[in-house]
């Protein structure tokens, strides 16, 4: 099958010598046979390809990709981690921004990146589809503007995906059917290869090849369906330059946590002389609910490129691994996290609300509903998993939130009354779980006014068992200010946020038996998506929306929708 990737680039804009640039991408949404493991599947890709191409951008750049689905599920792409300004109706995710592109249907997404550089990336939207329908988003700075950093020899793309030897679809269709936890992946993968730690997959093994005394950057995504990642090279420093495309303050690691949904450019330094080793690059969850998970390990191979002299002899070199943490270590995710800060420089400020206008509380975590009466339910006690936020488990509407919010036709869509924070208080993180366990379903969102500043913290819950979720946020960056253990108290903890140099991200993990406090300004207009990255939470209701309304200036509102968008 041809590469149907056009990449065609037309002058947009020229001011000075930076020049703005219109990239147009065509994505053929196929399917593909792919092997992993000794099993062929028949996956969902974008060109035939998996993990699917790269798309290639500058800041200031707009990008138009036309979308046509050629494959029987709907679908949708989401542009992870794009800001969306004024466009939301190029987001993505399916029922909030936009109706599904159905079989023979064409979308173009057509958005421009502002105000962003480093690495993000793009994945379906649309039930589990993401599982094998991803890709890196690689923005790069302004021209003539440098790095912060060390300027790189190479830049290289690494993507964590899960493999899985069956049809996802039927996986969580099965899921949600039984009440049960859906079935586990069958392995990790870097770039789409498993390593060789599973049988009949050592050839699908990734190599990074690179020469001594050189600095390598390494983009990294998490694109993995339900699990965090630790991630380790032997022998090897990892200096972390940025995360979710906003520059941090370096640091050095020998291991890096990255959640799914989390995207990590990280600088590689190779050893000044050809070393007499081989080393092993490793990634494997970090876990910490009580259901079953894959625990298994993605294994990659950093290759030193041998001096002739010794090419004979480089295969018997010694294999070096890496150690990683435990698989429950939240002491190593905890400081992992707390070492994550803001350049705060005057290029590039972290623009932290100071006061604020909206506090919220919302309580995430998992919950249950009732089994059918004729059925039996595998979830906890014979009953059904579910999730919430407030208590709310998001119930998906059969028309876009958005296109009902701009047509003014929002009633029996959804109701704008979200709640503030639970409406039941107890102890949310105790050993004695609430006797109801039973979650509210509804579509409902919480309406801001144009430019509110905003405070969110979002507190775990230990109903079903605490666990570390993810949490992303369509359209915004947020600085994470706080995070602690327990319950999170309103009088003592905002003490101690950061409002100097907090991480700005666009997905942040609530610790397991915690709480974490986001600020964010409500400066773009539309319906953004919020929900929990691990798409199992995400199926059981773990989400909800954001209606954030137009500003009174021209350019503060949301443009009118494309008229290719697609209809319900
Ligand atoms: C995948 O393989 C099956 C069985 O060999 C074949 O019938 C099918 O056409 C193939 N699909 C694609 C997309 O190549
Ligand atoms: C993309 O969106 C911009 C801003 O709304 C609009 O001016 C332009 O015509 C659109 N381009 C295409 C090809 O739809
Ligand atoms: C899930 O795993 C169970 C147990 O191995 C198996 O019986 C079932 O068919 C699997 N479901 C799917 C959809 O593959
Ligand atoms: C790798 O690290 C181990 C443990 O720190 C050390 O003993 C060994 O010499 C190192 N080997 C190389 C080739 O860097
Ligand atoms: C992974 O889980 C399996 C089954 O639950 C268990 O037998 C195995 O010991 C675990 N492996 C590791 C490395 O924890
Ligand atoms: C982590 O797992 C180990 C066993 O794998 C267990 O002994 C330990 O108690 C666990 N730690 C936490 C904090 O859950
Ligand atoms: C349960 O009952 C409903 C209606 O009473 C019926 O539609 C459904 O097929 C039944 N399900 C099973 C598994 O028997
Ligand atoms: C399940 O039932 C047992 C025994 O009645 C109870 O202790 C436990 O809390 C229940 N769990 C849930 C999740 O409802
Ligand atoms: C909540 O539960 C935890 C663990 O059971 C306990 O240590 C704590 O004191 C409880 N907090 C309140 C306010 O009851
Ligand atoms: C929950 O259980 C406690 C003690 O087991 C009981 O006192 C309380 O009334 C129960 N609450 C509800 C709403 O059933
Ligand atoms: C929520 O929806 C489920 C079906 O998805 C249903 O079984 C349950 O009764 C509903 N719960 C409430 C409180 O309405
Ligand atoms: C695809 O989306 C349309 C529009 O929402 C819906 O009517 C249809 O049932 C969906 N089909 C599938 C297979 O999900
Ligand atoms: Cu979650």
């Amino acid at each position: 099958m041809a590469i149907l990737v056009a990449l065609l680039i037309t002058l947009c804009l020229l001011f000075g010598n930076v020049q703005c640039l219109t990239r147009h991408y065509e994505f053929n949404i196929q399917m593909k046979n792919v092997t992993r493991l000794c099993h062929t599947r028949s996956i969902v890709t974008v060109n035939g390809k998996f993990p699917g191409p790269p798309i290639v951008a500058r800041e200031g750049d707009r990008l138009l990709i036309k979308v046509n689905n050629h494959v029987s599920n709907n679908i949708t792409i989401h542009w992870h981690g794009i800001r969306q300004l004024r466009s939301g109706w190029a987001d993505g995710p399916a029922y909030i921004t936009q109706c599904p592109i159905q079989t023979g249907q064409s979308y173009v997404y057509n958005f421009t990146i502002t105000g962003q550089r480093g690495t993000l990336w793009w994945h379906a939207h649309f039930s589990w589809l993401r599982s094998t329908v991803y890709g890196p988003i690689i923005i790069h700075p302004t021209q003539n503007v440098p790095y912060p950093f060390e300027k790189p020899h190479k830049e290289v793309p690494i993507i964590f995906g899960e493999w899985f030897n069956t049809d996802t679809e039927a996986i969580i269709s099965q899921a949600l059917q039984t009440g049960g936890g859906p079935n586990v992946s069958d392995a990790y993968t870097i770039n789409g290869l498993p390593g060789l730690l599973y049988n009949c997959s050592s050839k699908d093994t990734f190599k990074l090849k690179v020469k001594p005394g050189k600095t390598y950057l390494l983009r990294i995504i998490n694109a993995a369906l339900n699990d965090e990642l630790f991630f380790s090279i032997a022998n090897h420093t990892l200096t972390t330059v940025d995360v979710d495309a906003i520059y941090v303050k370096p640091f050095q690691t020998n291991t890096i946590l990255i959640a799914p949904g989390q995207t990590s450019n990280v600088l590689l330094k190779t050893k000044p002389n050809f070393p007499k080793a081989k080393f092993l690059m490793m990634a494997r969850p970090y876990a910490t609910g009580s259901g079953t998970f894959d625990n298994s390990t993605v294994t990659g191979l950093l290759e030193y490129e041998s001096p002739k002299l010794l090419h004979h002899s480089v295969k018997k070199l010694p294999l070096l691994k890496p150690s990683l943490p435990a698989l429950n270590d939240t002491t190593f995710a905890t400081k992992f996290s707390n070492k994550l800060r803001s350049l705060a420089s005057p290029q590039f400020p972290a623009n932290v609300p100071k006061k604020v206008d909206k506090h919220f509380f919302f309580t995430v975590g998992l919950g249950t509903n009732p089994c059918d009466k004729n059925q039996t339910c595998q979830g906890p006690n014979g009953t059904k998993f579910a999730a919430s936020i407030n208590n709310v488990s998001f119930v998906q509407p059969t028309t876009a939130l958005l296109q009902a919010h701009f047509s003014g036709q929002s009633t029996g869509v959804y109701k704008a009354n979200f709640p503030f924070s639970p409406s039941h208080w107890f102890n949310f993180t105790g050993t004695t779980p609430p006797n109801n366990t039973m979650v509210n379903n509804d579509t409902r969102i919480m309406v801001l006014p144009f430019n509110a500043s905003v405070e969110l913290v979002m507190q775990d819950t230990s109903i079903l068992g605490t666990e570390s979720h993810p949490l992303h946020l369509h359209g915004f960056n947020f600085f994470v200010v706080g995070q602690g253990f327990g319950n999170y108290d309103p009088n003592n903890d905002p003490k101690n946020f950061n409002l100097v140099d907090p991480v700005e991200r666009n997905t942040v993990g609530v610790p397991p038996g915690g709480w974490v406090a986001i600020r964010f300004f409500a400066d773009n207009p539309g319906v953004w998506f919020m929900h929990c990255h691990l798409e199992v939470h995400t199926s059981w209701g773990l989400k909800m929306a954001w209606l954030v309304l137009d500003g009174k200036l021209p350019n503060q509102k949301l443009l009118p929708p494309p008229s290719d968008l697609p209809k319900c």
